[in-house]
């Protein structure tokens, strides 16, 4: 009988399906759900509110409004989440336009090798710009084709995939380029300054 507890409640739930075990980076568990973490209260923005501004070491500081971001190409993302309290989503799946979209507008000079994310509500973290180019993040505005739902960062959120899911600034509204990395909150909070999970890179000196 408690097998069977067991095995339906927890190791059930936190097995990858047959085939994925190899997508899970070391210390992780399979979440099916989708778990809402946030620090202070769920942000409202109205769409007509919203901004996102691109700024610090680029030639052009850019911002835009709903309207003009809607205007840019979109993608997509097919694939996993890894937050740093050990779930895992497997194929997940998110579009929206990449940051790579957006500094092809800002321009970056060359000097500049960090961004700082800041958001709604003023959440931040940091990231190599190198993490957020070629493709490997987006600023998100969709979840399973639906638009991203406010306690996940809707309107838009800063999507990092490779990165623990921390940097996936919710309700993101500035990236600012800078030559020296400046922590965020959670890395002020002693977790690590890039956040590999593959590395598993949890806290500062990881
Ligand atoms: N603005 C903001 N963004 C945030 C957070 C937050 O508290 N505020 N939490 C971070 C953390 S720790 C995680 S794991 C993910 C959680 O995103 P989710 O609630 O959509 O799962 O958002 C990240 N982005
Ligand atoms: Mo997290």
């Amino acid at each position: 009988m408690s097998g069977g507890f067991i095995s339906r409640g927890f190791f059930g739930k936190r097995r990858p399906p047959e085939g994925m075990e190899g997508r899970l980076p070391p210390g992780q568990y399979y979440e099916s759900g989708f778990p809402v973490l946030t620090v202070g209260p769920t942000e409202k923005i109205e769409t007509d509110a919203w901004t996102l501004r691109v700024d610090g070491l680029v030639e052009h500081a850019v911002e835009w409004n709903w309207n003009s971001f809607q205007a840019l190409p979109r993608t997509t993302y097919e694939g996993d989440i890894h937050c740093v309290t050990k779930w895992s989503k497997l194929g997940t799946n998110f579009s929206g336009v990449s940051v790579d979209e957006l500094l092809k507008l800002a321009q970056p000079q060359p000097e500049a090798k960090y961004v700082l994310a800041t958001s709604f509500g003023g959440y931040t973290t940091n990231v190599p710009l190198a993490d957020l180019v070629d493709g490997k993040a987006w600023v998100a505005d969709t979840h399973e084709g639906q638009p991203l739902p406010r306690e996940h960062g809707g309107p838009a959120r800063l999507l990092v995939p490779h990165l623990y899911f921390w940097k996936s600034a919710k309700w993101v509204t500035k990236l600012t380029l800078l030559a020296e990395d400046e922590w965020g909150f959670w890395e002020r909070n002693g977790y690590h300054h890039r956040g590999d999970p593959w590395k598993e890179q949890r806290y500062t000196g990881d």
